[in-house]
């Protein structure tokens, strides 16, 4: 495990590489994936990128992603998943991996499983665009346009540079990447602030709806699937809304749950130190970093709701 000299081997070898990202893909998934296909492109490279969700307006804001297909039932020399803590966050693209004639993953989730003979995994790390800077140096394939997808993974995973995961080093490696001479603050504000109007409607009547519990010490919003069909929005638009609760100063615990199907939601928890948000999520089979982790829910709403405020009360 950890050997770039061993990964970049196998890289240079592979004349077809396919690129494969998480499910619901965020900015970090994306910004490795295109980061790593810009690079290899260029190296005279055969590159596919794939996803099993479709781009959402939000995400095209990433230069590249068009390029980012729906797994298929061709066959690719090498394949390498960015972000995936575990093989199921490939979704509806794990046959195709599997496919691959050899397979590496990259990645930094606390919570990593291995799946693969081969993988680079950096916990530390506060994006997995952090480790494929790294490889990338080392091959020296970082120009403009790399330098760029790299900066949003990190600044979108960092929260902007603000999480408890961000180092001195991260800070090292987006002087580094600005040195090549993209638009920094185009970047951030495309990526990272930038919003929609409908996403804008959503968060105004989910955060109108929000509730706080213990002495506002826990914090929990909803998404209902009327929220969406409302506001002409998805559950991939909720990411980051979130982030307005555990900005409460009394607030140590914040939820969103996503309504996703019959009685069942898709749970996201940011905490602040010590709580550790994907021990939380692991009650459930979830998992994530240490303030911000999600999971799936099965239940009754307000049950569910009862569940998680003891979760989060018994270690506050
Ligand atoms: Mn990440």
């Amino acid at each position: 495990m950890n050997d770039f000299a061993n990964i970049i081997k196998i890289i240079n070898k592979a004349n077809d590489v396919a690129l494969y990202c998480h499910t619901n893909p965020d900015g970090d998934a994306l910004g490795s994936m295109l980061a790593l296909g810009f690079a290899l492109e260029k190296k005279g490279k055969k590159v596919s990128l794939y996803c099993d969700t479709p781009i959402s307006a939000r995400n095209s804001l990433f230069k590249g992603s068009e390029k980012i297909a729906l797994p298929d039932l061709s066959v690719h020399e090498l394949g390498i998943s960015v972000d995936c803590s575990d093989i199921d966050r490939l979704g509806g693209a794990v046959k195709s991996f599997l496919s691959c004639k050899s397979q590496i993953a990259i990645d930094h989730h606390r919570s990593f499983k291995r799946f693969t003979e081969i993988c680079y995994v950096d916990k530390d790390a506060c994006a997995c665009a952090q480790i494929i800077y790294k490889l990338l140096k080392e091959m020296k394939a970082i120009d403009k346009l790399v330098a760029e997808s790299l900066f949003a993974g990190i600044v979108t995973d960092s929260g902007c540079f603000a999480f408890s995961s961000v180092t001195p080093e991260t800070h090292v490696i987006a002087a580094e990447l600005m040195m090549h001479g993209f638009d920094a603050a185009e970047t951030i504000y495309r990526v990272y602030r930038c919003t929609s109007k409908e996403r804008f409607d959503l968060k105004r009547l989910a955060l109108s709806k929000a509730k706080l519990y213990n002495d506002n010490q826990i914090g929990i919003i909803v998404f209902t699937i009327d929220d969406f069909k409302k506001t002409n929005t998805s559950a991939l638009d909720t990411e980051g809304i979130i982030n307005e609760l555990i900005d409460i100063g009394s607030v140590k615990v914040a939820y969103a749950l996503s309504e996703v199907g019959d009685k069942n939601y898709k749970l996201s928890i940011r905490s602040k130190d010590p709580i550790d948000a994907s021990e939380i999520a692991g009650v459930y089979g979830g998992g994530g970093h240490k303030n911000a982790a999600g999971c799936r829910v099965n239940g009754y709403l307000e049950d569910i709701i009862e569940r998680i405020v003891k979760l989060a009360s018994d270690r506050i």
